[in-house]
């Protein structure tokens, strides 16, 4: 990859938090992996965030690389994209530490996620689950990235990232480029099986709401059998129809369908026909997926080589940032 291009930048990452969801998947990974093809793109794990939730520390290791094999079995390449480890650059650490203080205490307090995660871990709420978006706005600024391809989840924290930029550029004169966020039209919120209101995720205690990339084509089949969906029969999309408008979305992406032909192809029938083909298709999706994560998993060197590379080639596009931080803010130069 050459150091510097003309194309736009991608920043993205995921949390090494668990394992990863069709949600994931869905809403961002894949996505990655067709952005990079047109963009200069960055994808990172992001371990420093990952313990703002408290983390068993082999499990952690395990998931962060299990994080990397999982990007590479979707389709990004290391030598298009850079993949790397966030807590491999410290300076994600340092800029957060800047923005910190460019960044108000009742603005983080108005993030949901703050507010979701601090009332599901009330045992632990602590300063970095707070600063958690500040973190993040450091992650996306460093890279001078225009594009963040995110779930809609994390709408919330690109738009804070936008007001610290501002911030920071109006006090110090343009200092960061303006990210904007990438939603998918489909996709952007895939919601969990069992509570359709609710967004599919890897840390629900009831494992039939989510689907694993690395579930087994049986445990698929069952949990989408097993969807929760609604009285009326219709396979439409409509409101009070949430679990039947989740599975037609899904079955849109694996198959490469628009939500409007999935409805026309199963007008007439019913759910007892519907859900064991959406099961069918994601088990074909995730099947490559799958195997390819297994296989990785075997080649620790392999991993090892791509996470080193990726470091080293985004601490070099770090720093010129950073130092450009550091001497607006006023610090001396080393
Ligand atoms: P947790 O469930 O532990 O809170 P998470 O899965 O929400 O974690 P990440 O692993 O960091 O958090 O998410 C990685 C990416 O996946 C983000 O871009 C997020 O928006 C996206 N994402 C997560 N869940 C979904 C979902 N249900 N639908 C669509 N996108 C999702
Ligand atoms: N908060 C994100 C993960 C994340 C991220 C980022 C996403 C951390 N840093 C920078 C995009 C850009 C989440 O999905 N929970």
């Amino acid at each position: 990859m050459s150091e510097t291009t003309d194309k736009k930048r991608i920043f993205s990452g995921v949390q090494p938090s668990g394992k990863l969801t069709l949600g994931n998947y869905l809403g961002a990974i894949r996505n990655f992996a067709m952005l990079q093809e047109e963009y200069e793109c960055l994808y990172c794990v992001v371990d420093l965030h990952a313990i703002t939730v408290r983390q068993n520390p082999a499990d952690l290791r395990r998931q962060t690389l299990e994080v990397l094999a999982q990007y590479l079995a979707c389709g990004l390449d290391p030598e298009k994209s850079t993949l790397f480890i966030q807590s491999h650059v410290p300076a994600h650490a340092e800029l957060a530490w800047i923005l910190n203080c460019y960044s108000m205490f009742g603005e983080l307090s108005r993030m949901t996620q703050f507010k979701d995660k601090s009332s599901k871990h009330s045992d632990n709420v602590n300063a970095g689950l707070f600063d958690y978006p500040v973190l993040m706005a450091a992650d996306i600024l460093l890279y001078q990235t225009d594009l963040v391809p995110v779930g809609v989840d994390q709408l919330q924290h690109i738009e804070l990232t936008r007001n610290i930029a501002q911030r920071f550029n109006g006090i110090y004169s343009e200092t960061f480029t303006m990210p904007e966020p990438y939603i998918p039209k489909t996709g952007a919120k895939i919601m969990s099986l069992q509570d359709p209101t609710r967004k599919m995720s890897k840390s629900d205690e009831n494992a039939n709401g989510f689907i694993l990339l690395m579930d087994k084509p049986e445990d698929i089949m069952r949990k989408f059998k097993r969807a929760v969906t609604d009285s009326d029969g219709r396979i439409v999309r409509g409101e009070g129809k949430e679990g039947i408008s989740n599975l037609i979305a899904i079955y849109a992406l694996a198959t490469g369908k628009t939500p409007e032909e999935v409805e026309a192809e199963f007008a007439g029938k019913g759910y007892a026909e519907f859900k064991p083909a959406v099961g069918e298709a994601v088990v074909e999706m995730l099947r490559p997926i799958r195997e390819k994560t297994e296989d990785l998993l075997r080649n620790k060197d392999y991993l090892q080589q791509v996470y080193t590379e990726g470091a080293q080639r985004a601490s070099y596009m770090a720093r010129k940032t950073l130092d450009k931080v550091y001497r607006k803010v006023g610090f001396i130069k080393r």
